[in-house]
């Protein structure tokens, strides 16, 4: 059989996602995710005018055969928007592999190894109380492990951090959409790391005294230190045994986390922003970091973060997989079944879709007691509903823009 058709899907039920639909000769369908928030459009065209064309009439069981060649043949290699295409292709050719075959997809990719992953939710307040209330509603929910963001003060507003309804809504990260009229920027926020760094052992200590030693604690630091900044932060909050500390530089210099690592026990997370197995090259071989933090859909799908899976087994170091809701449930659901089969699993990043997302992909897959399973719908177990996706029209968006008080542009 072959590819006969490959469409690419665009919808905005609250917020962008970027599906591709490949459907065979003889009538199966498959999906992948390519949403690659604020830049949603750039893979679009990638998809549209570059790849679907010469895919057209290949063995679509070929997968790693067409990851390579829609990997190597284009000269032009890896970057988000070229990988966030080749992972809604590769998606989309697992998921008719797994529903010609009549199994969920983690039988595959070698069964399951475990009977459920670990998950972990995003907790936030603008103070320690209001985190607190907001981590309280997620543990009464079962999770075992949350991520902590608080306010700091003197600052007005820091991307991730809202108050909440204990339990209540997440969904304060899709990027910003422009009123209407307004011009098509990105909104704008101020940082500063010296409060940051004074206040973030407090609000770990305030956490831990209000829940114990048992619940897991998770950070993001969102990129935004020098390589002594990180270092200092890791070091100071190891009093608390913080799960991990993720993103604490940036990460294109991977030689910095050597720095952090010299002075510091507290395990480090990176990767949301890497899209290939070589930007993990040192960080692997050199035990720089414990978990990976790629998404399949910004890392060359499930053939390419299995790569870097595999590669990371050898050195010990697990997966933490990118699951924000920019993410969609497809991309969501790759995680799911690839991180129920490898033996290297950690913890899986868990942001629930909104209900209204959830009305454009029909999901198989559940949360039980802290632990996320796909379910057992042979493929992905996640299919658009093209009629619901129709209604919701595409609409520009922007991820916020942070500088220092001085002005300077800064990481983030
Ligand atoms: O698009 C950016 C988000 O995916 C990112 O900010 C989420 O850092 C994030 C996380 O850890 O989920
Ligand atoms: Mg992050």
């Amino acid at each position: 059989m072959a590819i006969d058709r490959v469409d690419v899907n665009v919808t905005s039920p609250g917020r962008n996602f970027v599906t591709v639909k490949i459907t065979t000769s003889d009538g199966a369908v498959g999906w992948g995710d390519g949403t690659l928030n604020g830049r949603e459009l750039a893979v679009v065209s990638y998809l549209r005018d570059h790849v679907a064309p010469t895919l057209i009439g290949r063995d679509e069981s070929a997968i790693e055969a067409t990851w390579q060649y829609l990997y190597r043949s284009p000269y032009w290699r890896r970057g988000p928007v070229t990988m966030a295409a080749v992972a809604a292709i590769d998606m989309a050719l697992w998921d008719i592999a797994a529903k010609k075959a009549g199994v969920p997809l983690y039988q595959l990719l070698g069964g399951a190894s475990r009977t459920g992953l670990l998950a972990y939710v995003h907790a936030s307040g603008t103070t320690i109380e209001r985190l607190n209330e907001a981590v309280h509603g997620y543990v009464e929910q079962g999770f075992q492990a949350v991520r902590v963001q608080a306010g700091v003060p003197g600052l007005d507003h820091i991307y991730g951090v809202h108050d909440a309804a204990p339990g209540g809504k997440y969904e304060y990260e899709p990027a910003g959409r422009p009123a209407a009229g307004a011009p098509l920027r990105p909104t704008e926020e101020t940082w500063d790391t010296r409060a940051y760094l004074r206040h973030l052992p407090a609000v770990f200590e305030g956490v831990r005294e209000e829940f114990g030693p048992e619940l897991r604690l998770l950070h993001d630091g969102h990129h935004r230190m020098t390589p002594i900044e990180a270092a200092r932060l890791a070091r100071s909050l190891e009093p608390y045994d913080p799960f991990w500390l993720e993103d604490c530089t940036p990460g294109e210099d991977q030689s910095v986390l050597r720095l952090v690592r010299q002075h510091s026990v507290t395990p480090l997370a990176i990767g949301e922003v890497f899209n290939s197995v070589h930007d993990y090259q040192t960080l692997i071989t050199e035990r720089l970091i414990d978990y990976v933090r790629s998404s399949a859909t910004h890392a060359g799908g499930i053939t390419g973060l299995r790569q870097i899976m595999t590669f990371a087994g050898i050195y010990g170091i697990r997966s933490g997989f990118h699951g924000p809701t920019d993410v969609s449930p497809v991309g969501m659901a790759a995680h799911l079944h690839l991180g129920l089969a490898i033996h290297n699993f950690g913890i899986q990043e868990y942001m629930p879709h909104s209900e209204q997302a959830l009305q454009v992909f029909r999901t198989g897959y559940r949360v039980e007691d802290g632990l996320l399973h796909p379910g057992e719908a042979p493929g992905l177990g996640v299919e658009l509903d093209e009629e619901a996706a129709a209604a919701h029209e595409y609409a520009p968006a922007y991820l916020p823009v942070n500088r220092l008080r001085d002005g300077t542009v800064h990481d983030w």
